[in-house]
């Protein structure tokens, strides 16, 4: 087993890395930048070595730098975490090139992944059910006419792209040459490679991943669904396990091709693969993520699986654990993703300093979180500070407990976006589990804390005005009459009222 991890990340997940690497004895090494000399991460880790500046491109993205110290401090593997290098297969390569292990999956399988047209080709040759599309390259009279074959509306997506980045919406015909010349120049600007294709878009669906584990002696599994409908420009708010949109067959139907695309490309580590799922529950690969996954946590809650121990495990040598029929979903869980952005001014960001912390705890509660009180939130990197996750027996006291955990949820001296978490564990589109792709964006621009508080209290007095009548049916029924034992109870009910909010 590995001695030494260098943690290649901050925040939350270096953290998380950390927890993972003590409870298998091994030593931890962080790297940090300027803006991070004080952070959770390098005071959790054994050593600490400083990278750079603030900016991500000197410190946190230095392939250089990070080998130097991995040498420097004799670490003899490198988790990636997410975001930053975690997809890079340049990163990949250079560790294992230094004679180090990464904790995650080879350069080849980053590298087919990666580019999203050789995914889909390498995957189709499986049976993996693809969204129907072009190959890349294209001459712009070819793409007018598969856009006709494929029928409109229709996404220009990059090569190179990923996560929504460089997506463009074409509705009709006229609008389809403006559009590829528009991708063709950003995906150039963003991935430094301007190849396009195009995409029938799938509207009103969900959007539902699967988490599979693949080691290096060929057996994989997957750890069933998560549903990331919620999102807003490309980046989820909440996620959950399982989706209600996934009953058990569709769950081993999806699980079995999800399985046999991280064969496809031999795939070691965690990984995930992106579906849609339409109203009928036909499903649709969309791309793989060949990283850990920010939204790993509730998947964690409803398997009893550490994701993290298991790619560590994975990197090692070692073989799966679990076999198919070991993994059960018990209960649900819901991750409420907590940023320093201002839910009441169009989810801006938000800096400064944490004046005061009060983290929820209790049964069924994990935080996941690197914040602490003094800590200067910076604007340097992701807004996302902390990540709070509930398990419940089922999803209604998944969510019950999630308005339970942020009404403890205390950070001053910054925006958050607790509140509007709030309000959406409160709305009965998210409560129904009616949502698909685009809901957030019609909800979040009519979001408003103070209308978020208006609904709470008319949620509280329709609770209230209904108890009444029960009350006052019971009394019927027994044939009591309507005197002052009444009067007394309604005096009790407002002043109950009254207490919570
Ligand atoms: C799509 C799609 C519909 N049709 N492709 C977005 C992230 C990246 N992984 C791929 N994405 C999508 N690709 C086809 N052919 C819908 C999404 C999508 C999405 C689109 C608009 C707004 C929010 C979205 C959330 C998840 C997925």
């Amino acid at each position: 087993m590995f001695k030494k991890v260098l943690i290649a990340n901050r925040g939350e997940i270096a953290v998380r890395i950390i927890r993972a690497c003590q409870e298998r004895g091994i030593k931890t090494v962080a790297v940090y930048s300027d803006a991070d000399r004080t952070a959770l991460h390098v005071r959790y880790a054994d050593e600490a070595y400083h990278i750079g500046p603030s900016a991500a491109r000197d410190s946190y993205l230095r392939i250089d730098k990070l080998i130097d110290v991995a040498r420097h401090a004799g670490a003899d593997a490198l988790h990636p975490g997410y975001g930053f290098l975690a997809e890079n297969a340049a990163l990949a390569a250079a560790v294992r090139d230094a004679g180090l292990t990464f904790i995650g999956p080879s350069p080849e399988a980053i590298e087919q992944m990666g580019d999203k047209v050789t995914a889909r080709t390498t995957v189709a040759r499986v049976g993996v059910p693809l969204v129907p599309g072009t190959p890349r390259d294209l001459h712009d009279d070819d793409l007018l006419a598969a856009a006709e074959r494929l029928g409109y509306p229709v996404l220009v997506k990059a090569s190179a792209g990923g996560g929504g980045k460089g997506m463009r919406l074409v509705r009709q015909p006229d609008e389809l040459l403006g559009a590829l010349s528009a991708a063709r120049r950003e995906a150039l600007a963003a991935f430094g490679n301007d190849s396009i294709y195009l995409e029938k878009a799938i509207e009103g669906a969900r959007h539902v991943e699967i988490q599979v584990l693949a080691d290096s002696h060929g057996n994989a599994i997957y750890l069933g669904e998560r549903e990331c409908s919620i999102q807003r420009r490309h980046q989820k708010l909440v996620e959950e396990a399982p989706s209600v949109a996934v009953d058990e067959a569709l769950r081993s139907k999806m699980g079995a091709v999800a399985v046999a695309a991280a064969l496809a490309v031999n795939y070691t580590s965690a990984g995930t693969i992106e579906f849609l799922v339409d109203k009928d529950g036909n499903f649709y690969f969309l791309e793989m993520n060949t990283r850990l996954q920010v939204e790993h946590p509730v998947t964690e809650m409803v398997t009893g699986v550490d994701i993290v121990k298991e790619m560590i495990s994975i990197a090692d040598g070692r073989r799966l654990r679990y076999k198919q029929e070991d993994i059960r979903i018990k209960g649900w869980s819901i991750e409420c993703r907590i940023t320093a952005e201002d839910p009441d001014n169009n989810f801006m960001p938000s800096g400064g300093s944490i004046l005061a912390l009060r983290e929820p705890t209790g049964p069924g509660i994990r935080v996941e979180s690197a914040l602490y009180e003094g800590m200067e939130v910076s604007l340097f990197y992701d807004p996302m500070i902390a990540k709070l996750i509930v398990w419940g027996e089922t999803r209604a006291e998944a969510i019950l407990r999630m308005r339970r955990a942020l009404s403890e949820y205390r950070i001053a001296g910054i925006k958050t976006s607790l509140p509007f978490h709030m309000g959406l564990m409160d709305s009965p589109r998210f409560q129904w589990g009616q949502f698909d792709t685009k809901f957030l964006d019609s909800y979040s621009a009519t979001w408003t804390q103070a209308q978020a508080e208006e609904e709470r209290l008319a949620a509280l007095v329709g609770a209230m005005l209904a108890h009444e009548r029960g009350l006052r049916a019971i009394a019927i029924s027994h044939g009591a009459e309507q005197g002052a034992a009444s009067a007394w109870r309604r005096s009790a009910l407002l002043t109950g009222m009254r207490a919570m909010i």
